[in-house]
């Protein structure tokens, strides 16, 4: 190889050389700018933390899914006393996505905010007894009672008996109408009064709050609020031993930790909060309705 041909391709590798480092730097740069531009960056928000809310409803043993987008520009958001503390677009109590996580960011510091507070934003009602669902209704503690379910009191003693008939009166006038779907025992001439007794109760396996064809309807002999062996199934299938009659009034678990439901509960970091409905009589008794 001359000497000349040397210093050429020397010329080469150092123009290649040069070439990779410009073309590094230029990705370190640009990439540099679009991580400023688009990347994370961190809160500057005196308040900015993450909690996890699950309602757990034992009836069905899972968690119903929270919705998205509570208190989010476009989404759902109902109360506004807040927006002040929140940042643009956002309520100071939000969810971004199904999974449960309530986002609490506020412009100030450091106000407590309140489980009462994020269900206001979502539109649902909370206390001691009630629990809103979003689109599956309210759950309230309380006996299974539907006002629907009415008999015939043929022996006029002002309570329901085993010859009895049981009707669904749909319409709630308290009178038996043709059409309407007779429970138990023969179907009375149309007209015929119907009552209520308070000790039919019935098994609302969906959770909506009212009879529907299919759940159990039975008379609780002995009061106590559960079904037994002393109890009479009037329509449906036999309920499991213990079934609880009474909705349970709602309960929460903070960290494991079981609490009486309360809308004033303050809310912080990094906590997870189980609502529980529809477990069955065991500890925390915080009232039976
Ligand atoms: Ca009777
Ligand atoms: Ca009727
Ligand atoms: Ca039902
Ligand atoms: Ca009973």
């Amino acid at each position: 190889m001359s000497r000349s041909s040397g210093r050429s391709a020397s010329r080469g590798s150092d123009r290649r050389k040069i070439g990779i480092i410009i073309g590094i730097t230029t990705v370190l740069i640009l990439g540099s700018l679009l991580y400023f531009a688009y990347g994370p960056r961190p809160s500057t928000l005196p308040v900015d933390w993450r909690m996890q809310l699950f309602i757990h409803d034992s009836s069905i043993g899972a968690n119903l899914t929270i919705p998205a987008y509570i208190g989010v520009q476009g989404g759902i958001w109902l109360s506004h006393g807040l927006d002040p503390l929140g940042p643009s677009g956002f309520a100071p109590l939000s969810t971004r996505d199904t999974s449960g996580t309530i986002y609490i960011q506020s412009t100030r510091c450091c106000p407590v905010f309140r489980i009462g507070d994020f269900f206001d934003i979502w539109g649902q009602p909370l206390n001691s007894r009630c629990v809103g669902l979003g689109d599956r209704g309210i759950y309230c503690a309380g006996p299974e009672d539907d006002p629907a379910i009415k008999y015939v009191d043929s022996s006029n003693d002002d309570a329901w008996n085993v010859t009895e008939t049981v009707v669904n009166d749909i319409s709630l006038d308290g009178l038996f109408d043709t059409g309407e779907q007779v429970l138990y025992g023969t179907a009375p001439s149309a007209g015929t009064p119907l009552e209520d007794d308070f000790q039919i109760f019935y098994t609302d396996t969906d959770n909506y709050g009212y009879w529907d064809p299919g759940e159990s309807v039975v008379y609780d002999a002995d009061g106590d609020g559960i079904y037994g062996s002393g109890d009479t199934v009037i329509y449906g299938s036999t309920p499991i031993d213990g079934w609880p009659l009474f909705r349970s009034a709602p309960a929460v678990s903070i960290d494991d930790e079981e609490r009486c439901m309360d809308r004033n509960l303050g809310l912080s970091h990094n906590k997870t909060w189980i609502i529980l409905i529809w477990f069955a009589l065991t500890p925390p008794q915080c009232g039976l309705f």
